[in-house]
């Protein structure tokens, strides 16, 4: 496992080296948490894709475990085992996956040879689907003969269902649904939410439908952004009344696990916003977020919270129960960390702004301003973060509610990740690399007026591997 560098993250998942982009295989079996995600073991780039797999008992602390899927030279998967799930079928935890091969992407279908989820039985009769759908007419690229993979599949009764994601020729992007008794033959019903190009992108990546009894959640990433809608699904049709984006930064193609005790957590691919030199120097690319947890608030909104299971990591505190400010009154705190937690209760009097400045170098060359202005907006400005021209400077931001309350706010910062949690319902997730070691600060300012601070919280978080 690389370490050594100051940007790699110590307690949210990375590669052990080399590259990852999504999660996939969400699983809680026999106790365990597993976590696999798409991985590249030959270098920090994307290519040639396996799964890689590491476990945790308690979902703070992870393990690596051996490469779980690879792509068979003679199989359907032979360019790569894209994204895809897991699923218990009646004791046999059982993937299925995207296949690459020849221009066509194709659904194929695993089950676990061992108890640990550390060997897979590919399926001789693989790809499960081989036809694309007729309707409606599946997008082609040059790449690709039909945009269609990624899968989310779930029992009701004794029928399996499927969604695929997918581009539609001369539409946007679609969510398609499928029905089998066996996991191995599908029947094609047809979309249950088709996207509209100009807002929601041609193709849509990683469906996945989210069941909270009465109402539903479908997100899909879109290249772009992770768009949820929320509203309701019933056999085959979504009724969608509520849409947003689930993260406002570097967070896309998330996946969720249920967990024994009946609770949806996800994760997020973080992809880097550094250069491909900049991740090739470094020898890793790409970090899983914490885990979330996912519900809904009394008034049918989305709540995400930080899995309270991560407390586990909380090492040395410094806490405040009150912090006032005056108009160009900067506070340093007496802490210097680029692995913490930080939850506060922010009240703007009559400020027009707060800013939480992370990852702070004693002079201010580098550093990381997050900002809550009375406009119910908070950014992470990262024209500051890094001298590396090579690290993005562009500021990231999201609306946040309600604008007329104190904001709770719930910072992680850990190594070049910074995954803010607004009012536990709004998250924004960015990558930064600075490049001083002494930019381990943390500062509160107020712009224009007064502010209070309330409940101010920093632990240092302890290393998961
Ligand atoms: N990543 C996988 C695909 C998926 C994309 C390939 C989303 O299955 O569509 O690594 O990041």
């Amino acid at each position: 496992r690389l370490g050594d560098d100051p940007c790699r993250p110590s307690y949210h998942v990375t590669p052990p080296a080399n590259w990852l982009n999504d999660p996939n295989g969400l699983i809680h079996w026999n106790g365990r948490y597993h976590l696999f995600y798409q991985y590249n073991p030959a270098g920090p780039f994307h290519n040639t894709i396996h799964w890689g797999h590491a476990v945790s008992d308690d979902l703070v602390h992870w393990e690596d475990r051996p490469v779980a899927l690879t792509p068979s030279p003679d199989g359907p998967d032979r360019d790569g085992c894209w994204s895809g799930c897991a699923v218990d079928d009646d004791g046999i935890p059982t993937v299925l996956y995207t296949g690459g091969r020849d221009k066509r992407q194709l659904p194929c279908i695993a089950t676990a040879a061992d108890d640990d989820l550390t060997a897979w039985d590919k399926d001789p009769d693989n790809p499960i689907i081989e036809e694309l759908p007729a309707e409606p007419e599946v997008l082609r690229t040059e790449d690709w003969e039909g945009e269609f993979r990624d899968h989310c599949v779930w029992r009701e009764n004794e029928t399996w269902y499927q969604l695929i994601g997918a581009g539609i020729e001369g539409g946007g992007g679609a969510a398609l649904l499928y029905e089998s008794t066996d996991l191995r033959n599908w029947e094609y019903q047809g979309p249950i939410l088709t996207g509209d190009r100009d807002t929601a992108g041609t193709v849509w990546e990683c469906p996945e439908l989210l069941d909270f009894g009465d109402r539903q959640l479908l997100h899909i990433s879109n290249y772009e952004d992770v768009v949820y809608f929320l509203g309701t699904y019933d056999d085959g049709e979504f009724e969608v009344d509520r849409r947003d984006k689930l993260d406002h930064g570097d967070f896309y193609a998330p996946q969720s696990m249920w967990t024994d005790d009946g609770r949806i957590l996800t994760w997020g691919w973080l992809p880097e916003a550094r250069d491909v030199s900049g991740q090739w120097d470094a020898g890793w690319s790409g970090a899983m977020s914490l885990p979330r947890e996912l519900s809904l608030a009394d008034d049918g909104g989305l709540c995400q919270r930080p899995a309270p299971e991560l407390t586990e990591l909380r090492g040395d505190n410094t806490s405040y129960d009150v912090v006032r400010l005056d108009a160009g009154d900067t506070e340093r705190l007496p802490v210097e960390s680029r692995s913490f937690e930080l939850r506060a209760t922010v009240r703007l009097e009559d400020a027009e702004a707060v800013e939480l400045s992370v990852l702070e170098s004693p002079d201010g060359e580098e550093r990381t301003p997050i900002r809550y202005t009375y406009e119910s907006e908070v950014a992470v400005d990262r024209s500051a973060s890094s001298t590396d021209p090579q690290a993005t400077g562009d500021t990231q931001s999201m609306r946040v509610q309600p604008y007329d309350a104190p904001l709770s706010l719930c910072v992680f910062v850990d190594g070049s990740v910074v995954e803010v949690f607004a009012n536990e319902r709004h998250c924004l997730t960015s990558r930064v690399y600075p490049t001083r070691e002494d930019a381990t600060g943390i500062s509160l300012s107020a712009e224009g007026g007064r502010a209070t601070i309330a409940s101010l919280d920093v632990w240092e978080l302890v290393r998961i591997w």
